[in-house]
């Protein structure tokens, strides 16, 4: 269960700015898939669910998002708003993406193919698997 926030680089001149992201340099994976969202309608809420395996980067290329992290013991809210920083979410790490501004563009780099069974989409059985590892931990500690 891992979050970290990447500042990638900002490349700016007389154009304007530009942000390379090379995969296992910049940020800790390869990059299997890229998928972004966007046109998100007001007060709409997404995600409710954490990976078994998936790591992933979000980027909020355009406008803002908050997103909401949980790791069954504490939820953090983190507000995605400047084009060059990255949210890496980690394993078991229960999310919630909401307040998308109107312009919002949220991109994502994923380490795989989509694969549903990848997806734990209930909060009660995410909560068991966190105790069940917690368990085995400590079965393996004494
Ligand atoms: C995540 C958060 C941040 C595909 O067919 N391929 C894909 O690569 C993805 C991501 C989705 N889909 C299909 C599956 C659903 O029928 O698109 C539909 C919407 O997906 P979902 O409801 O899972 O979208 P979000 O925004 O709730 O979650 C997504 C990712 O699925 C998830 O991995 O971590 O963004």
């Amino acid at each position: 269960m891992e979050v970290k926030l990447f500042n990638f680089k900002e490349i700016g001149d007389k154009r304007g700015t530009l942000t390379p992201i090379e995969a296992s340099k910049d940020i800790p994976f390869e990059i299997r898939r890229v998928y972004y969202m966007y046109g998100t309608v007001e007060n709409a809420r997404r995600g409710y669910h954490a990976h078994k395996a998936l790591k992933q980067i979000l980027i909020c290329i355009n406008g803002s998002c908050k997103v909401l992290l949980d790791d069954g013991k504490e939820k953090t809210i983190i507000e995605l708003s400047k084009r060059h920083q990255g949210l890496y979410i980690g394993e078991y790490m229960w999310r919630e993406m909401y307040d998308f501004s109107k312009d919002a563009v949220l991109m994502v780099l994923a380490s795989d193919y989509y694969d549903e069974t990848d997806y734990i989409r209930d909060y009660e059985i995410f909560l068991t698997i966190l105790k069940d590892n917690c368990q085995n931990i400590d079965v393996f500690i004494h």
